[in-house]
């Protein structure tokens, strides 16, 4: 897989960078953000990953090592029980606004940029023959829906391919929102057609980042370190744009913003999304109704592989009935 073409050179050209992602899809910037910050919000996520006993006590918490013991994944009930002060972290909200980032976005948007409320933090554990939550190829749109966004995946601290940086294939964007199956991974949408483009990925720097578009297909490598890759993935806007109603609210499981804010020692960035007043529309279900009733049929014929889809029903949708459906294949599958 070839390494991503870098694109800091155009950093400060909006007009260059909107033009270079309408054609790869995909632009990979060094140090968007200063190193020290993302290395800042790590450090405060491990201690919390520390405390949630998901780290290896023989080596420092700094070291991010995993207990391999403590694997889990979003949206099992032990990962949310950690996750949740993760999320809420009020230094990890504010990389996400962070001035070089608005200012970027409102560079390539020629007005200013709505970061979505919602974002998501992810802490992959490593790969081994027990456990892999590898995110598979797919693409944001079906997930984020409303008008056209940019996704921005940024790694807490160094991210070498081994330890599961994110792979775009470049190009891709152009063929429009493309055919899906249940898959294992995050948002258990997988593309299920042949994927055109290139895969390209790289090795990330603390500071460095990469933006895509909703329909640039991605995926995760493998993390084969022994340490749990820390990353966030946010998505932005331009601010006159609608925004799906989903992308409002904290990120599932997290409780209300009132919840979120309660722990923080600072209002600095709570609510910053009113003054832009966005115009807010119901997000497009069909992709998860077409999703749900796959999972339904492969549970049904005792296909396991539909479980992680079937946890995201059984916790997330709004629809009871589906949630017990849910929740009973889930208890066939011996989950
Ligand atoms: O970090 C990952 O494993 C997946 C990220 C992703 O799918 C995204 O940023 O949209």
């Amino acid at each position: 897989m070839r390494d991503f073409l870098d694109s800091t050179a155009l950093m400060g050209d909006g007009p260059a960078l909107a033009a270079r992602l309408r054609r790869d899809g995909y632009l990979f910037l060094r140090g968007l953000l200063p190193g020290a910050a993302v290395l800042e919000v790590r450090r405060r996520l491990l201690e919390k990953a520390a405390a949630g006993g998901w780290l290896d006590r023989a080596h420092p918490v700094e070291a991010g090592i995993a207990d391999p013991a403590a694997a889990c994944k979003d949206p099992e009930e032990r990962y949310m029980t950690v996750f949740r002060g993760i999320w809420a972290d009020e230094a990890l909200h504010r990389l996400r606004t962070h001035p070089a980032v608005l200012a970027l976005f409102g560079r390539m948007f020629g007005e200013p940029a709505l970061a979505h409320p919602m974002f998501v933090q992810r802490n992959i554990f490593p790969q081994s023959e027990s456990f892999d939550f590898t995110t598979g190829a797919h693409q944001d749109k079906v997930h984020i829906g409303g008008a056209t966004s940019h996704a921005l995946w940024v790694p807490l601290g160094d991210c070498p391919r081994e330890k599961g940086a994110l792979a775009v294939a470049a190009g891709s964007h152009h063929a429009g929102v493309l055919e899906t199956r249940v898959g294992g991974g995050a948002g258990g949408m997988d593309i299920s057609v042949p994927i055109p483009g290139e895969w390209v990925s790289g090795a990330f720097e603390a500071g460095d980042a990469l933006i895509f578009s909703d329909t640039t297909v991605h995926r995760a490598l493998p993390n084969r370190s022994p340490e749990i890759r820390l990353s966030f993935d946010a998505r932005y806007q331009p601010a006159s744009q609608p925004v799906a109603e989903t992308n409002m609210r904290p990120y599932s499981g997290c409780g209300t913003w009132e919840e979120v804010y309660a722990g923080w020692s600072s209002d600095d960035q709570q609510y910053y999304w009113k003054a832009l007043s966005p115009v807010v529309v119901p997000l497009d279900r069909s992709h998860y109704e077409r999703r749900d009733r796959m999972a339904f049929a492969m549970a049904e014929s005792g296909d396991a592989t539909a479980r992680d889809a079937l946890l995201r029903i059984a916790q997330r949708d709004p629809d009871e009935a589906k949630r017990r459906r849910a929740e009973g294949l889930l208890r066939g599958l011996g989950a």
